[in-house]
């Protein structure tokens, strides 16, 4: 690199480099850092190779090679056609809503980027796999509705397992589509985490999400607790965003028995939300237990009681959620999420493609390219299969869901809790436990973060062999785990409806319980003084959003910046790579900045059975590198 350097210099350049040149000019020795980061990556690849990638501790290594995802052969020298973002943009969001409902289509929204992996394989989808096929999507389906990327889990994963950047994965994104809105998956005041934030945090997340190119917020909020979504929604209003007010999905319409979740609850919490300023009014059918008889009834109801446009949303766990977005479509829904073939199906979303193939001819016909999206497809099956030890084993839809209700999004997630408590076998126990919880806890909205406190109480019986007569009785002693402690004291916000009081005073005993929603007693955040404190612990320098992804986890942010630290940007590394490894004489390439590649091959290794090390030797741009790898104890 230092001749590299000394080529590239004016003064050489210009033919005036003389003798002094090299004492003189010292920027030609500043080239510590790229070296740096070429160790940080070989080191990390190291580790992978001797030790694994810790993500992948318990779960079996897939053998072979992978074929790399083919990509559909788009023209990419052309700018993207205008897509509906230059429509929002041109009519703002109220605007934009107001065209959608006089759409006489049924408008299309793809989940692919975030909860079709969310709900296949926890979540793992890397930026990698994400940004080869963001040109196409552009180019191909600019008459999309949004693309769902952001959001949900994936904020945490990414800096949690992948040890990535969710905001560079965003604005990498960004500026490859900039035709489509890009939509998100916000957890009201639990903004992307599983407990409330205070009200100035949530405000700041949200302020950066929109700075940073989320032009679509679906707000939701775990017990639908109206009051807890506004801080969110206005946030999100304020921006310029649209707002997409969301109630969530429960329980089953027709079950006479089960009438807490009736039309008129829903269209209490539709009328409330469209009254706090939502845009768009979103169905959020988490588990996938809206049967088709009942979205149709739904949809029905709530176009009649608001005047918002409606966005449903639902899993198909079931194996027949296709029919209730059809009936959805037929009741006059005006926009319907679904994941691309080759990532819907089972805990995902329905099968987009087929929905709109299903459609041509429909006086909804939503009028899209039935083509472009086979294509789009393709890529993602490719992808899929990097993530194979990650994915649940099911292999069909299942009945069982409209009796634990558990989200989709939490399906894969909390079998891998039961795994790593070596429950796995027991997982018809899980959950049943689940069902029985539910009952218990009053028959409560589960969704990111109740759902999570039910799966937790859930795990705990069977572990504990506990049964639910046991956990209601109040002379049996029960140490109930933190979550549910911070459930029943309102600290995920207060339920429309009263907790079984019951129950409550065995798990509360004595604490107090909050009367008022919990942003309203949280201190603000001095943010200014956190990112200087921050900055000074951790030792780096934070941009706006790396505080609010600070603000959001501090420890996993923390182990984060120590990661980057070690090891550098990995997000480039091709997947297999990353989680397996990489074989003796394969060569990959990795761009860590625009135009610089790095070429790697692994020539061999030789263990230093001494030393507790390996030591491996790279081809690195073709030069020999050596690597000593200790093994981890
Ligand atoms: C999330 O909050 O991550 C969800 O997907 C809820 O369904
Ligand atoms: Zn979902």
């Amino acid at each position: 690199q230092f001749l590299e350097n000394v080529i590239a210099h004016p003064l050489f350049t210009r033919g005036e480099a003389t003798t002094r040149f090299i004492d003189t000019t010292p920027e030609l020795f500043k080239f510590t850092a790229r070296q740096d980061r070429a160790t940080k990556i070989l080191n990390f690849i190291g580790e992978v190779i001797v030790n694994g990638n810790p993500d992948m501790k318990g779960r079996a290594k897939p053998t072979g090679s992978f074929a790399p995802a083919l990509l559909p052969a788009t023209d990419l020298a052309h700018a993207p056609p205008p897509g509906l973002r230059d429509k929002l943009k041109e009519l703002g969001a109220k605007g934009f809503a107001d065209w959608l409902k006089a759409q006489d289509r049924v408008l299309l929204t793809d989940t692919s980027m975030r909860d079709a992996h969310q709900s296949l394989f926890a979540t793992r989808m890397r930026t990698a796999d994400l940004l080869p096929i963001a040109p196409h999507y552009a180019r191909l389906l600019p008459g999309l509705l949004s693309l769902e990327c952001w959001g949900g889990a994936t904020f945490d994963v990414a800096l949690r397992f992948l040890k990535e950047d969710p905001w560079d994965r965003l604005r990498k994104l960004r500026k490859d589509v900039p035709n489509i809105p890009f939509q998100m998956l916000l957890r009201s005041a639990n903004a992307v985490g599983y407990t409330n934030y205070a009200d100035n945090v949530v405000r700041y997340f949200v302020q950066q999400a929109a700075k940073e190119g989320i032009d679509i917020f679906r707000v939701f909020d775990s017990l639908n607790a109206v009051d807890n979504m506004r801080v969110a929604m206005d946030a999100v209003i304020e921006s310029g965003a649209v707002c997409e007010g969301t109630v969530c999905y429960s329980g089953d319409l027709f079950d006479a028995g089960r009438p807490k979740f009736n039309l008129a609850y829903y269209v209490k919490i539709a009328k409330a939300l469209e009254q706090a300023g939502a845009h768009v009014l979103g169905i959020k059918d988490m588990a996938g237990v809206a049967k088709p008889r009942a979205a149709g009834e739904l949809v029905r109801a709530l176009k009649a009681e608001v005047g918002i446009p409606i966005h449903f949303h639902t899993h198909d766990t079931s194996g027949i959620a296709a029919a209730s977005v059809l009936a959805a479509v037929e009741a006059g829904v005006d926009a319907v999420d679904g994941a691309l073939d080759a990532l819907s199906g089972l805990t995902s979303q329905p099968n987009l493609g087929s929905i709109a193939a299903a459609l041509v001819g429909h006086a909804r016909d939503p009028k899209i390219d039935l083509g472009a999206m086979q294509t789009l497809s393709d890529y993602w099956e490719g992808v899929r299969r990097y993530y194979a030890p990650f994915e649940s084993d099911i292999r069909s839809g299942t009945a069982d869901v409209y009796r634990h209700e558990m989200p989709g999004g939490q399906y894969t997630n909390l079998r891998e809790q039961a795994r790593s408590m070596g429950l796995e076998s027991r997982w018809a126990e899980v959950s049943k436990a689940y069902a029985d919880v539910n009952r218990a806890f009053g028959d409560i909205v589960k969704v990111t973060p109740s759902s999570k406190v039910v799966g937790d109480m859930a795990l705990f019986m069977v572990a504990k062999g506990l049964s639910i007569e046991q956990l209601v009785d109040p002379d049996y002693a029960v140490d109930f785990p933190e979550s549910v402690v911070q459930l029943f004291r309102g600290e995920l916000g207060l339920p429309p409806e009263p907790w079984p009081a019951a129950l409550q005073a065995k798990v509360l005993r004595d604490k107090p319980v909050l009367s008022e929603r919990p942003g309203a007693s949280l201190a603000a955040v001095d943010l200014a003084a956190e990112r200087q404190k921050t900055e000074q612990a951790l030792g780096v320098k934070l941009s706006d959003a790396d505080l609010a992804s600070h603000l959001m986890y501090p420890k996993v942010y923390k182990d984060y910046v120590e990661h980057q630290k070690l090891y550098g940007d990995v997000s480039a590394l091709p997947t297999p790579v990353f989680f397996y490894g990489l074989p003796d004489n394969e060569e990959i390439s990795v761009d860590i900045d625009t135009g610089k590649t790095l070429v790697i091959r692994l020539q061999g290794r030789t263990e230093l059975l001494d030393e507790g090390a390996s030591k491996l030797f790279f081809e690195l741009n073709g030069q020999p590198r050596a690597q000593r790898v200790a093994h981890a104890g």
